[in-house]
């Protein structure tokens, strides 16, 4: 394990969230994933935690960095984005490392179209956050800070 993962949360943002705060402000908000970074890490940094946040259009880089934080962070906090409703790899992915991971949505997924209804995620993450839109990452790190601070 690398020498700040154990103060380290990996936050992984997956297709599209790259345009928050441009379009679609009423079903996402009007905050931008640079602000929820900024705002993660003051939230995180009131721990004596840091991040390491991040954002991919693809599947595979997610899947590497899932794998990558097995020795890189102490926790990690993902919004798969579409991939959510889709990816057996993110699922197996997830299932195979031993880090708490918390799943996370700015907008509730089951008030809306039903093929956002199933996550293939949720099933091996240690909770789901959802429908808080930014404050969501808030409520995340809240969690896993917590989490952390009861396993050691
Ligand atoms: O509510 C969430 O956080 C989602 O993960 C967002 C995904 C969606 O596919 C999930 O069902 C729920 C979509 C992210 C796309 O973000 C955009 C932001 C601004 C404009 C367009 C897309």
């Amino acid at each position: 394990m690398s020498e700040n993962a154990h103060n380290t949360l990996l936050i992984l943002n997956g297709p599209n969230l790259n345009l928050l705060g441009t379009r679609e402000p009423e079903t996402y908000g009007c905050v931008t994933l640079a602000e929820i970074e900024a705002n993660s890490a003051e939230k995180a940094k009131a721990y004596g935690l840091t991040i390491d946040f991040r954002q991919t259009n693809l599947e595979g880089t997610l899947v590497d960095w899932l794998q990558e934080a097995e020795s890189s962070a102490a926790g990690v906090i993902i919004n798969a984005a579409a991939y959510t409703h889709t990816s057996v790899a993110i699922h197996d992915a997830i299932a195979a490392i031993s880090k708490p991971v918390i799943e996370v949505h700015l907008s509730n997924i089951f008030a809306r179209e039903a093929y956002r209804h199933h996550s293939y995620v949720s099933d091996v993450a240690e909770g789901v956050i959802c429908g808080f839109g930014a404050h969501g990452y808030m409520l995340a790190i809240d969690a896993l800070a917590s989490m952390l601070r009861h396993q050691s």
